[in-house]
């Protein structure tokens, strides 16, 4: 039975993913990366670093590490411009029908972020409350694919990972999920995600009914 569902944010809850292309885009523009759409979907659900690795794949030279960093420091600025004008009109169709649902069932929900900059995206949004634990990037050292966010959101909801659910837009994210021994909702309107016990388009496809239906929800013990 699902106690706890966890939350991937960006793509999940809120547009932000398409803030980090945007960014990306950007950066890869100024220095002569080729970069497009089918590439990001590699740098979905992973940290910045790690993004900028898979971005420079396709670079023209070698980048010192500095230089990395100052690429990665100048995506950010353009994310964090793009955070701006964020307001809870920006949360993803059904993404609060839901979450009221849950909790309204004594389901305990969490966020597991690869985003350092989730603290400042839940505060635009005013979710926080809606969340019994907020896990992030910068919680962990090993961001998804690892299952570390996961893990820790769950020991933090106090639900055995069995007893979790994940919902992910990212394959990165459904690879965290499933190493962390969880149920996984792939949400992705564009691709086939790799492993989910189940994809929908949007949040809005999938009401707390079908969860329960698929799923199985009971409430979390007190
Ligand atoms: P930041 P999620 C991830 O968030 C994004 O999908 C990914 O594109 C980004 O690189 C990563 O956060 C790190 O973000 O640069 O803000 O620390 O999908 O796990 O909520
Ligand atoms: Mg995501």
């Amino acid at each position: 039975m699902i106690q706890a569902v966890i939350f991937d944010l960006d793509g999940v809850l809120v547009t932000t993913d398409e803030g980090h292309y945007l960014a990306w885009q950007r950066v890869a523009s100024e220095a002569g990366i080729p970069f497009d759409r089918t590439i990001n979907q590699r740098l979905r659900g992973v940290s910045r670093m790690e993004s900028l690795e898979i971005l420079l794949e396709r670079a023209p030279r070698e980048y010192t590490e500095p230089e990395k960093r100052a690429l990665a420091d100048r995506k950010n600025s353009f994310y964090r411009a793009s955070l701006e004008g964020l307001s809870p009109t920006d949360l993803l169709a059904g993404s609060a029908v839901m979450l009221r649902g849950l909790r309204a069932r004594g389901v305990r929900t969490a966020i597991g972020s690869s985003s350092r900059n989730t603290p400042t995206i839940v505060d635009r949004l005013g979710i926080r409350n809606w969340f019994d634990a907020i896990v992030d990037g910068n919680d962990v050292p090993r961001s998804k694919p690892a299952p570390d966010i996961f893990l820790l959101a769950a020991a933090r909801v106090d639900v055995p990972a069995a007893n979790c659910l994940v919902i992910e837009d990212a394959q990165a994210g459904v690879d965290a999920g499933r190493s962390a021994g969880m149920n996984v909702l792939g949400v992705n309107p564009h691709y086939n995600l790799n492993g989910p016990d189940r994809q929908v388009p949007s949040l809005a496809d999938a009401s707390v009914d079908d969860l329960d239906e698929w799923f199985g929800l009971a409430p979390a013990a007190p």
